[in-house]
């Protein structure tokens, strides 16, 4: 019989790699949505698979959608992606950001535990939680201290710590997926990788005449590509017994290094072309993020496919269809 995975969050650039890897592996896919008002908004990112999955309304802040949900399928996998994913929007909506990203994720927990205890539950850490600690080799790595520098960074610690404790407490089978920053051409355009391609290709056919705004260029990131990074949660809920694991490339590339390669793409100097606004500086921002993944490397034999160079390249192809 297949396996049934739910998936909160399945609307967002990870949930619908994930989806599609799932269905693959021939998991009846299970995901929750919002409601909102322009559903085709909803669905976007799931148009070549909305006939393969099965989608319910609810909401990780709606405890009784998850009750009702989870009670109603009792999936062997949970994965918690539902989340306000953005870093700099988390200064200006603290609160909204630590209810979903902390006390949703809570909500969750609790939901298996009470409805379906023998689920696996897989939840959506970020690299944010390191915020502005660094081991001596300049890598980040499952033993690094966590000192969060984000409302974003904060609440997700508490949604690490607290699915460790589910784990320890009541011996249910959860994870934590520590993955660094990922992209694809699913990314939504305000994310750096995302606004920075979009950008250079209306600059390049000069649909866009005025300079590109930027933040800050000296921050540096390890960038990979959603699809490796959903293999990597599979990987993770499937492992003989739960644990934690930092998803990442083990390279670290400049803002200014992004906007060089994107740009010399279409043969543009991006400094022509860019300038800097500080409305896009965040109140402290994590400048420097590097992961060692040689825990997932060597337990799950997990690594990436893709290259950085070729996660640009398709995102720069994608993106080109639609101008
Ligand atoms: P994303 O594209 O922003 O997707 C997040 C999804 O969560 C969206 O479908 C969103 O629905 C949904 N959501 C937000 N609030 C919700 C709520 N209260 N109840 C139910 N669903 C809600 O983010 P992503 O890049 O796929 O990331 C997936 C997860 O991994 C997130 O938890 C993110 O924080 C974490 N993460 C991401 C990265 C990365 O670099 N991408 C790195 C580390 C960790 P709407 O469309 O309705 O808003
Ligand atoms: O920023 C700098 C910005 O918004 C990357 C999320 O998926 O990864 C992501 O969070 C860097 C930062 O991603 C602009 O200051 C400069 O240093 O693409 P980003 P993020 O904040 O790293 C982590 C791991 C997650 O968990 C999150 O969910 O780029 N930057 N200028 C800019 N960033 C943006 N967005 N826009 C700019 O104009």
């Amino acid at each position: 019989m297949s396996k049934k995975a739910l998936i909160t969050g399945i609307a967002g650039q990870d949930g619908s790699y994930l989806a599609e890897y799932l269905l693959e592996k021939n998991y009846k896919v299970y995901g929750i949505v919002r409601r909102n008002s322009v559903s085709e908004h909803q669905s976007s990112r799931l148009d070549e698979i909305s006939g393969d999955i099965e989608t319910r309304y609810g909401d990780v802040l709606d405890i009784s959608s998850l009750d009702n949900i989870i009670k109603d399928i009792e999936p062997d996998e949970v994965y918690n992606l539902a989340a306000q994913s953005h870093v700099r929007i988390s200064y200006e909506i603290p609160q909204f950001t630590v209810q979903t990203n902390a006390l949703g994720a809570l909500n969750v927990f609790e939901s298996v535990r009470l409805n379906s205890p023998n689920s696996k539950i897989y939840q959506a850490s970020s690299s944010e939680m390191f915020g502005d600690s660094v081991d001596e080799d300049g890598m980040q790595r499952e033993t690094t201290p966590m000192r969060p520098v984000s409302p974003y960074g904060c609440a997700k610690l508490y949604a690490f710590n607290q699915l460790r404790n589910y784990r320890f407490a009541y011996k249910m089978f959860a994870s934590n997926g520590i993955l660094f920053n990922h992209e694809s051409p699913r990314r939504a355009s305000n994310f750096v990788t995302a606004k920075v391609i979009k950008n250079a290709i209306l600059i390049h056919k000069q649909i866009k005449k005025d300079k590109l705004e930027m933040g800050n260029l000296d921050a540096s990131r390890d960038w990979g590509h959603s699809y490796d990074y959903v293999r990597a949660m599979h990987k993770i809920l499937n492992h003989s017994k739960p644990d934690d694991f930092v998803v990442a490339t083990g390279e670290t590339r400049t803002i200014r290094d992004l906007c060089r390669i994107v740009f010399s793409y279409f043969d543009l100097n991006f400094e022509d072309h860019i300038k800097i606004n500080p409305k896009f500086f965040r109140p402290q921002e994590l400048p420097y993020l590097c992961g060692d993944c040689s825990k997932i490397k060597k337990t799950l034999n997990w690594e990436p496919i893709y290259t950085f160079e070729k996660l640009v390249e398709e995102m720069i192809e994608k993106t080109l269809q639609y101008y």
